[in-house]
């Protein structure tokens, strides 16, 4: 699977989104949710090679990266497992071990 989304950009009336080409590689998994806590969306893949959740901030462009996760075969499931601000927190579930973990959102 090949994700391409580079740059969140929104019309002066907010009616709008694009997400040009360039965001993500290949392998990458998509992962979308609203991490910083703004209400919106914000475009994200975790990239099972590394472990990283590469995090595109809706509220200020910005990108957030975590290294959480990472063993083959984990589960990614963000929620509101920690924070009580709205963002979503890192989750990870582990089928070989049963295991789930979480993580407060790093962004
Ligand atoms: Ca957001």
């Amino acid at each position: 699977m090949i994700l391409a989304l580079v740059l969140l950009l929104v019309t002066s009336t907010a009616s709008a989104l694009e997400y040009p080409a360039g965001w993500g590689q290949p392998g990458d998994v998509a992962v979308s949710g609203d991490f910083d806590g703004d209400g919106l969306q914000d475009p994200a893949v975790y990239r099972p090679s590394t472990g990283q959740w590469w995090i595109l901030r809706s509220k200020d462009g910005t990108t957030c990266v975590a290294t959480w996760g990472g063993q083959q075969g984990d589960v990614l499931v963000p929620g509101h497992w920690l924070s009580t601000t709205g963002a979503l927190d890192l989750g990870v579930y582990r089928p070989s071990t049963g295991q789930w973990f979480v993580r407060a959102s790093p962004c």
